[in-house]
């Protein structure tokens, strides 16, 4: 399991300390920075904004791998590209037009990532798929960390998987929510290549963060 990237999920740091989070964290290992951005309306929490994503940008060297659960998603895209995002990944269920959601982040010169809840069927992938960098299989209901990962998305990584050998394009296949040790090795079995992990990254302070990497890639 050692191919495996690691994307940090911020929302597990300390927020009154976020750059040096970032730090740590790179230096402990990730491969990416995850940057969970919630509205209170799309999902039932509040996080970040552009502004947060602009003032972390210079502590991270690892790309910032921004997912937004805020509707309506158009309307915001634009600042998080200027904000410094890498990649931006979005919910079907989140405007109107999803292909154009896409086509619009590619126009930004941002990686594309579409992102299904553990509700959302996987067919949704299927007509975006020539679009994207990136899919995205939830394995909790996004809004919180720490939730427990929902077994039956397995299949779901699985059939995202085998589609996206069927299309012949270079699309990474992540996974986000619940991610422990164990899991970790079931969804890299069924097929996952990135990981999102908060709180099993940042647990016991930056001298574990090594570690705590360390075992998810098994
Ligand atoms: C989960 C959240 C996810 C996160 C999360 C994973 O509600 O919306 O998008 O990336 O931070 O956290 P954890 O604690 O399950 O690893
Ligand atoms: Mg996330």
């Amino acid at each position: 399991m050692t191919s495996v990237r690691i994307a940090a999920s911020i929302l597990s740091a300390d927020f009154a300390r976020l750059g040096k989070e970032i730090e740590a964290i790179e230096k402990a290992g990730a491969d990416f920075i995850h940057v969970d951005v919630m509205d209170g309306h799309f999902v039932p929490n509040i996080t970040i904004g552009p502004v947060v994503v602009r003032a972390i940008r210079p502590h991270a060297k690892k790309p910032l791998d921004v997912h937004l659960m805020i509707a309506p998603v158009d309307p915001f895209i634009q600042a998080f590209c200027e904000a410094g995002a890498d990649g931006i990944s979005v919910h079907p269920e989140a405007g109107p037009h999803v292909h154009r959601t896409l086509q619009y982040i590619r126009d930004c010169g941002r990686r594309p990532g579409i992102v299904l809840n553990p509700g959302t069927p996987i067919d949704f992938i299927d007509n975006v798929l020539d679009l994207v960098d990136l899919v995205l299989i939830m394995t909790v209901n996004p809004g919180f960390g720490g939730q427990e990962f929902i077994a039956s998305q397995l299949r779901k990584i699985e059939a995202a998987a085998e589609r996206i050998a069927r299309s012949g394009r270079k699309i990474d296949l992540e996974v986000d929510g619940g991610i422990t040790p164990e899991t970790a090795r079931r969804a890299v079995d069924a097929g996952a290549n990135i990981l999102v992990a908060g709180t099993s990254v940042f647990k016991g302070g930056a001298a574990n963060y090594a570690a705590n990497i360390a075992r998810l890639r098994g």
